[in-house]
Formats: C-alpha cells, sequence, structure tokens
C-alpha cells in the first residue's frame, strides 16, 4: 500500500494534499501529511518492528502516557502528542509486516537538531523536568517496549555476544575503539549497580531526549517532549544523561572531525538550572549526586552502542554511508573524553545550582 492508502486507514479530518517525508529519525520512516483547508496535518510513522518486537504494546503505552499528560495541562491538544485512532478503533495500521501510526501534527512549532544558545538548553531542561513532574503520579504499568534500552548489565551481555560472533568481521580493525569500552566497564557497571540494587530509584522516563525530541514555541519557550517509543519505568537520569549529551556537545553528534567535538559547559549549565527548576525538590539524594555523571554513563552507553551496530554489520541504526557507524562511535567518544576532562566542574556546578 502506498503512503495516501495507508493515512485513508486512520480517523483524519480533511482531504489529503500530499504526504512526504520529515526528519532525521534513526529507527522510524517519518511522513507528514498535508491536508486541504482549516484541517490538521499530520505525522504517518513507519514504526521499525525490527527495533520495537510489539509495536501494539509500544502504541498504548504512548496512549496512556499522552491521556495522563493531557488531563493535567492547560492546552491538551497542544502540550502532548494526539495520537489518532484507525477507522477500526486501533493504535496502529498494520499492512503486511509494516506497522504505521498517526498523530496530529502540532502548528507553530521549532524543533532543532542542535541547541545553539543557552537559553534553548535552559527550556530543554525544563521541557524533560515538567514531562518528568507531570508523569510522576502515572500508576499503569508500561509495557518493556525495548528490552534492555538503558540496561548496562543487558548492553555488556549483547556487547560480548557482538564481538565473539564477529558477524561482520571487523572487530580485528576495531581494537582501539573497543578497548575505550573496556577500559571503562567497571566503572559504568558499579554506577549500574545503584540503579539494579534501587539507590537510585525507577520512575517514568522518556528515555530518548536529545533535543530534536523536544518541540518548543515560536517565543523561544518549550512546549513538550514528542517522539513517546521508548516511554518505560527507567531512571529520570538516563533522560538527563541523553539531553546532556545531546545538548552540551557544540557540534553535530556524528561530526567526523573529532577535533571539533567537546562538551560546552555553558550549555551544561543551562540545561541542568532548567531541569532542577522542575524537579530540585522531587530528586532523591541519590539522584541529585549522580546527576553530571549521568552525562557519562549515556554518553558511554551511546558509543558502545553505535560500536556495537558497527561490528554487528549496521543492523539497527540507519546509516548514510559505510563508516558513518564508526564515525558515530569516535565523535560520540571525543564528546565522553571532554565531559571526563570538565568532570569536576561539572560537579560543582550541580552542587551550586541544588544550594541556590
Ligand atoms: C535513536 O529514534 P531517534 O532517532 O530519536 C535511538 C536513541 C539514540 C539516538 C542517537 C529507539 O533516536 O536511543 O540515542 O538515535 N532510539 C532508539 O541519536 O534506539
Ligand atoms: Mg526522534
Amino acid at each position: 500500500m502506498t503512503p495516501v492508502e495507508i493515512i485513508q486507514q486512520f480517523q483524519i479530518e480533511g482531504k489529503v494534499l500530499e504526504v512526504k517525508p520529515m526528519g532525521e529519525g534513526f529507527i522510524n520512516d517519518t511522513l507528514i501529511v498535508k491536508t486541504e483547508g482549516e484541517a490538521p496535518d499530520y505525522i504517518l510513522q513507519r514504526k521499525n518492528h525490527l527495533v520495537f518486537p510489539d509495536v501494539p504494546a509500544m502504541m498504548d503505552n504512548i496512549v496512556a502516557v499522552t491521556e495522563h499528560i493531557k488531563a493535567k495541562v492547560a492546552d491538551p491538544s497542544r502540550e502532548t502528542l494526539t495520537v489518532i485512532p484507525t477507522i477500526d478503533g486501533k493504535y496502529y495500521y498494520q499492512d503486511g509486516e509494516n506497522f504505521w501510526a498517526v498523530c496530529t501534527l502540532i502548528p507553530g512549532v521549532l524543533s532543532y537538531v542542535k541547541a545553539d544558545t543557552v537559553d534553548l538548553a535552559y527550556q530543554g531542561g525544563v521541557g524533560i523536568g515538567r514531562f518528568q513532574t507531570l508523569l510522576a503520579d502515572f500508576d499503569k504499568t508500561l509495557a518493556v517496549t525495548l528490552k534492555g534500552f538503558h540496561d548496562m548489565a543487558y548492553r555488556f551481555e549483547e556487547w560480548d555476544k557482538a564481538i565473539r560472533e564477529d558477524k561482520a568481521g571487523r572487530v580485528a580493525s576495531v581494537q582501539e575503539e573497543i578497548s575505550w569500552i573496556e577500559s571503562r566497564r567497571k566503572e559504568m557497571s558499579d554506577f549500574y549497580a545503584l540503579i539494579q540494587n534501587g539507590t537510585i530509584p525507577t520512575r517514568v522516563a522518556h528515555n530518548d531526549t536529545k533535543i530534536s525530541n523536544i518541540l518548543f514555541n515560536t517565543d523561544g519557550s518549550v512546549l513538550c517532549a514528542i517522539d513517546l517509543d521508548t516511554v518505560m519505568s527507567s531512571t529520570s537520569l538516563n533522560d538527563v544523561g541523553d539531553a546532556l549529551r545531546s545538548y552540551t556537545n557544540i557540534t553535530f553528534e556524528d561530526d567526523p572531525n573529532y577535533e571539533n567535538v567537546a562538551m560546552d559547559i555553558q550549555m551544561f549549565e543551562a540545561w541542568i538550572k532548567g531541569y532542577l527548576s522542575e524537579r530540585k525538590d522531587t530528586l532523591t539524594d541519590s539522584e541529585k549526586e549522580y546527576l553530571a555523571f549521568s552525562g557519562r554513563f549515556i554518553t558511554y552507553e551511546q558509543v558502545l552502542r553505535f560500536l556495537m551496530d558497527y561490528i554487528n554489520g549496521d543492523t539497527y541504526y540507519k546509516i548514510k554511508y559505510p563508516e558513518h557507524n564508526l564515525v558515530r562511535t569516535r565523535s560520540q567518544y571525543a564528546l565522553l573524553c571532554s565531559m571526563e576532562a570538565q568532570y569536576e566542574t561539572m560537579q560543582n556546578i550541580v552542587k551550586d545550582l541544588l544550594r541556590a
């Protein structure tokens, strides 16, 4: 079926004018559906069922979370996603082995792939803090849409397997990169143990908080978090860490000029300040203690994930050229090193902000 035929399976308003690709997602295919006149436009997504094994359960998560948010905010049609059901009342349409889902396009918003100003970083922090706060009393059980997503113990199992199997015959060529992972393995496992043993609590988290997954109003204020595919029970620190990885990098995630990569400490301060404006009173001491470390944790995980995908023969992330995952690995590693070099300053900033 064509995208135009697929969109007709959903309860949309208006006559469809055109359907065209949009955005830079690494996992799903995203299309924008333009309609005639006053009717809303829509986002049509082919959900990657090779990554998300249970798309129906994922859509149930998204509907439950967005309904919870809608009941609390001033403008429910803008302050979270609106999922459009199919004609027969499901939240996805299955065409052969493909799964499709539709949301209303929120008009008059801005989105970014990179944060350019400290104001934007501050607002991004507010947005994630608010998202977590809105879901603090969510009491339904969320399905696990992706097994072991930020589970470092599971990631290491997969990692060991990838190296053992060497499916693409690339292990010998990435010995140095492998040593970056191995030399930090104990430190990361020790941190992860605090999550496993409950020292760091588990809550509802977004789990994929890079800047492109947040919408902003045209006046610069934050509107809402989108891309809710990975909303699951996990630590709030995963959202902090992934946002820091995204907002503080002075260049793009896959910049092949590794000397361009660095963490901007002012962006770090701004993001954390925005986040704490929403979460300062509800974080536990253990969460506060690891705010700065979470940036290193998720950036490390991202280095591991890109490298593992390269070793596996590029089966997970979409790539634009053959060595793309290797370039992403090295570029994110440069960011990790920059965070490590500035770690003491990061911790002092957090301490000062918590005292303020
Ligand atoms: C993917 O789906 P998207 O493009 O927002 C990935 C994230 C990575 C990110 C790296 C489900 O995000 O975990 O951090 O790429 N999402 C999934 O840019 O794996
Ligand atoms: Mg996204």
